[in-house]
């Protein structure tokens, strides 16, 4: 009875829990081999998507964005400029700022072919750039009216895939803003049904690397019902530059580290440092002057402001659904987003408008308005 009695009880305490150490020892040793296979999974994929960033052939330029050198410090070459700078940035042509005219018609046609091509991006400096046949950076400016349909026509010159990414698009972007090869092309077509003023610009991997490199530009989409009349307008494209030399003696290519860093050489609106300081926008006294802005980045903001002026209208963040602000000092357009700035100047005189981020406008992001003939002002 008592040998029963031993048999039927319940195993002892120590028996149950040395099983359960067994039992969760075991678990253990499968979790340890099942993290284990993960970890191996995990770097495995880390590998192929650094490699997939990679762009698929090896040109001097691609090759810059697989830079993953991170020794500190980092060379800067901000205001980096030749003796002669000042005769160069008189001798440049500045991009022309004013807004195209809209065209007629349900359709609008638009075909762009990127090219690889040096530019200039301050006086004296010169970047390989990825950018716009017949512009540079930024792109052409897409200018039509709510409701028109834009037909997009890219043709990709450049040696590596490139695509086209409009913000103004409800749009697949899987499908229309899909990689274009080398020499081929892609179109594809959207209503302007929203408003404003969009950023377009390359979405091909990394877009860091794309946009830093001059793939963008505006798209500038008037109201339907109109906005009040002015008398000038004009569209800046603020971005900024990330250069591996001078730009002086050879032309300067991306650095991949600096733009990660977010230390930028120059800052400019429409691609050139301090261009319309040089050859400043005009308007005459009383007159209304409208800007057209898009902070393209890759990473900067433009906090736009212009000096001894109020933005009397201001459309934040381009969003004509709703009435602008009214007499304000300075307003935020993010990196891939747009405003409309109004702004009336009774009195002639010089009137810098900026980046009010002034690390910005000590690397280029100034322009003037001349507004007048002030006295001491350039006549050029
Ligand atoms: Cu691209």
């Amino acid at each position: 009875m008592a040998s029963n009695h031993t048999h039927h009880r319940p195993p002892p305490v120590e028996t149950q829990s040395a099983v359960f150490a067994k039992v969760a020892a075991l678990l253990l040793g499968v979790l340890v081999a099942v993290l284990g296979f993960l970890a191996l999974l995990m770097w495995a994929d880390a590998r192929e998507s650094r490699d997939a960033t990679a762009p698929a052939n090896s040109t001097p330029a691609a090759n810059d964005t697989t830079d993953h050198n991170v020794a500190l410090p980092l060379n800067s070459f901000a205001g980096v400029v030749p003796e002669n700078s000042a005769e160069l940035a008189v001798a440049h042509k500045a991009t022309d700022a004013r807004l195209p005219a809209l065209t007629g018609g349900d359709l609008v046609k638009v075909h762009m072919t990127l090219k690889d091509m040096t530019v200039e991006i301050a006086p004296g400096v010169k970047y390989n750039t990825w950018a716009f046949d017949g512009h540079g950076a930024p792109g052409p400016v897409v200018h039509v009216r709510e409701g028109q349909t834009v037909e997009m026509t890219l043709t990709n010159g450049g040696a590596i895939p490139h695509s086209i990414d409009y913000h103004a698009a409800r749009i697949a972007p899987n499908v229309a803003f899909k990689d274009v090869m080398p020499g081929e092309s892609i179109k594809f077509r959207f209503t302007a049904s929203d408003p404003g003023v969009f950023m377009y610009h390359c979405g091909t991997k990394p877009v860091l690397a794309h946009i830093a490199n001059g793939m963008y530009g505006a798209i500038v989409v008037q109201p339907k019902e109109g906005l009040p009349t002015v008398d000038n307008e004009y569209v800046l494209v603020g971005s900024e530059w990330y250069l591996n030399g001078d730009g002086i003696a050879k032309p300067a290519s991306l650095d991949m580290t600096k733009a990660r860093a977010r230390m930028a050489d120059w800052v400019t609106f429409n691609g050139y440092a301090n261009q319309y300081v040089t050859h400043p926008l005009t308007a005459k006294p009383g007159e209304t002057t409208r800007f057209w802005v898009v902070a393209a980045g890759p990473t900067n903001n433009v906090n736009f402001h212009v000096v001894g002026a109020m933005l009397d209208r201001a459309w934040v963040n381009g969003d004509m659904k709703n009435p602008p602000q009214n007499g304000v000092q300075t307003v935020l357009v993010p990196a891939g987003g747009g405003a409309v700035f109004d702004v009336k100047i009774d009195e002639e005189g010089l009137y810098p408008f900026v980046s009010h981020a002034f690390a910005d406008v000590d690397l280029g992001q100034v322009g003037l308005l001349k507004v007048g003939n002030p006295k001491g002002a350039m006549s050029h």
